[in-house]
């Protein structure tokens, strides 16, 4: 059975820039209902319980076709918002000088500076068409920017150290259609510390 991890902050930790609410809905009810419908559509199949999810999802096409959609996008969906949360924190830590870092140091070497990384990262994600997700990963050991569609995971060369939901469930109720309001907010509340670790792990 695939459970949620709890969430690595309090719904209201991120006011006044991600809601309290929003945060509430997305994970008890987005976030769970990805696990809900995964573990359902493995219940049909349980010898595959034992198998890595990650490795499942990527070698898709062995899936049983009757189950094959519904683990692409379940547990595509259970995975990415695990590793949204866990790169999200309380407004100080977005704060941090992202410059110290070694995470920011390539930043500025890779994007000319990190307004301009930012502006990068805006204009990439007002280009998600309908649902998805814009991430900064590490692809054979270069900085990128890349999105994906729905609840794709990233392609498997990919190793990622930040994300973005840009699901309308992710910021309707308090920006509705104003998600380059969204964007902005959201480098309030990035726990930069983590996205560091994650980028020295990765190198
Ligand atoms: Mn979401």
């Amino acid at each position: 059975m695939y459970k949620l991890p709890p969430l690595p902050f309090d719904y209201a930790d991120l006011e006044p820039y991600l809601d309290k609410e929003t945060m509430e809905v997305h994970y008890t009810k987005h976030h769970q209902a990805y696990a809900d419908k995964l573990n359902a559509a493995l219940e049909k199949h349980p010898e595959l319980w034992e198998k890595d999810l990650r490795e499942l999802i990527y070698d898709a096409d062995a899936l049983p076709e009757d189950i094959r959609s519904m683990v692409v996008n379940n547990g595509g969906g259970y995975l990415n918002h695990i590793f949204y949360w866990q790169i999200l924190g309380k407004p100080e830590a977005g704060k941090d000088d992202l410059r110290e870092m070694e995470v920011g140091k390539r930043i500025m070497q890779s994007f000319d500076g990190i307004e301009e990384f930012k502006a990068a990262f805006r204009e990439k994600a007002m280009s998600v068409f309908g649902s998805g997700w814009t991430w900064l990963a590490v692809q054979g050991g270069r900085l990128e920017i890349i999105n994906t569609s729905n609840q794709n995971l990233l392609p498997k060369d990919c190793t990622p150290i930040l994300v973005l939901d840009l699901w309308e469930h992710a910021y309707y109720l308090k920006f509705q259609n104003r998600r380059a309001e969204f964007i902005d907010a959201f480098w309030n509340v990035v726990k930069w510390q983590k996205v560091n670790d994650l980028f020295i792990a990765a190198k």
